[in-house]
């Protein structure tokens, strides 16, 4: 039985608990579910959790408009991600994909959401390029106007949910200003012409992913994001919130991870004892515990301190996905070599989270980053 105990933490309320044991039994009824072929189990997932409701904090509710509520967020990853990597990231990216049109979008550009929640159309989110990935600033993609129209050209790689979405936040260079100050948010539905999958990438942890073209893709004027020129601000703002989330999937993982272990070394005898009686597994457990508590601590600081009206996050958010992803890492190999080779045996869950866990510490801003992030807001 995983730990809850944090639910008590002072960061949360009732409503979150609630939340928390509703997906807890929808998620124990429905995953995990089979990863054969990751789009069609993504349409699947997204259709079923939009259905069961649990989509619904992902965007902003256009009847009932405020801001998306951070703790509910990192709560659904870490649930998610303990039961199925590929449910967390169905969930993740109709967060992520559509954050730019919850914070800054038009009421035009809104009605998507409605739709997003319900599990009835796919997001996704292209900032990266085959030239930039962390030097966002540096990005290489045009958004030219032309009459009433823009007209995108260029590529986007590393896109999750790539080739399966409905609809794409894109950023592109529109040229108001050099570097950061002359990049614009785009809207573009994934069926303008101009836009295709220019190849498939396969992933240690598969899921959709895609390197996408833009060949003179033309969008109305109105599908621009926010103003001219922000769409940096737009990028590092989304990242703001949805970071902190990829703390909490990290968070899931390794909770999953302890469990297991702890489960492994009640039943495992070694030496005419179970392996829990070594001092040697006791402290690769105690070890564990601590990291998965302080992980969640920073998780639920940044969720908690965002939830509460604070106007940027960069600080705790960075510090909530590094220091979760890092250790979840560690948690995950700690559990693999208790685990002996049944660690490393292809489909224990063990050797899937392994997997899963390796490219957190790179997307949505690498550790790397996130120190350069921690240390600028620090010494400023
Ligand atoms: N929220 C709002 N505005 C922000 C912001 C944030 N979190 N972070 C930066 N800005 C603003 C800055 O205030 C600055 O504006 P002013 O000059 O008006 O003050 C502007 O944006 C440029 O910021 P900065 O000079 O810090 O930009 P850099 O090019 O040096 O880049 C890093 C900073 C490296 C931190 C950024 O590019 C980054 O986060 N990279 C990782 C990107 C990433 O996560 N990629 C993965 C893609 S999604 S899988």
């Amino acid at each position: 039985m995983p730990d809850r105990t944090f639910l008590d933490w002072p960061f949360f309320e009732q409503r979150h608990r609630d939340w928390a044991q509703k997906l807890e039994a929808w998620c124990a009824a429905n995953l995990p579910v089979d990863h054969g072929d990751v789009d069609a189990a993504c349409r699947d997932l997204v259709a079923r959790l939009g259905e069961a409701g649990l989509l619904k904090p992902t965007a902003l509710d256009t009847a009932n408009p405020g801001p998306l509520d951070v703790r509910t967020l990192c709560i659904t990853r870490e649930t998610l991600a303990r039961h199925d990597g590929l449910a967390d990231f169905a969930f993740a990216m109709q967060g992520l994909g559509t954050g730019a049109i919850s914070f800054f979008g038009t009421a035009e550009q809104q009605a998507w959401l409605d739709r997003t929640r319900a599990g009835k159309a796919l997001s996704a989110f292209a900032l990266s390029e085959p030239r930039s990935g962390s030097d966002v600033a540096n990005m290489d993609m045009t958004a030219r106007r032309d009459g009433g129209d823009y007209v995108l050209s260029g590529e986007k790689t590393w896109i999750s949910n790539g080739g399966i979405a409905d609809l794409y936040t894109v950023f592109a260079r529109t040229g108001e200003a050099p570097g950061a100050k002359g990049i614009s948010a785009f809207l573009v539905p994934a069926d303008t012409p101009g836009l295709t999958v220019a190849e498939r990438i396969e992933v240690i942890a598969p899921h959709p992913l895609a390197r996408l073209s833009f060949e003179d893709v033309r969008v109305p004027a109105s599908a621009m994001i926010g103003k001219p020129g922000e769409g940096f601000k737009i990028a590092m703002s989304v990242l703001d919130v949805f970071r902190s989330t990829v703390g909490a999937a990290a968070l899931g993982f390794a909770r999953r991870a302890l469990d297991e272990t702890v489960g492994r070394a009640a039943e495992r005898q070694l030496f005419g004892a179970p392996l829990a009686d070594l001092q040697m597994v006791q402290g690769h457990i105690a070890d564990m515990a601590l990291d998965v508590d302080a992980a969640a601590l920073l998780v639920y600081r940044a969720a908690w301190t965002k939830d509460m009206g604070a106007p940027r996050v960069t600080r705790e958010a960075a510090m909530a996905k590094l220091f979760a992803t890092d250790k979840a890492q560690e948690v995950i190999d700690k559990a693999v070599q208790i685990h002996g080779g049944d660690g490393v045996r292809r489909g224990h869950i063990v050797e899937s989270l392994y997997r899963e866990i390796r490219a957190l510490r790179i997307y949505e801003g690498a550790s790397d980053v996130q120190k350069v992030v921690i240390a600028r807001q620090t010494i400023k």
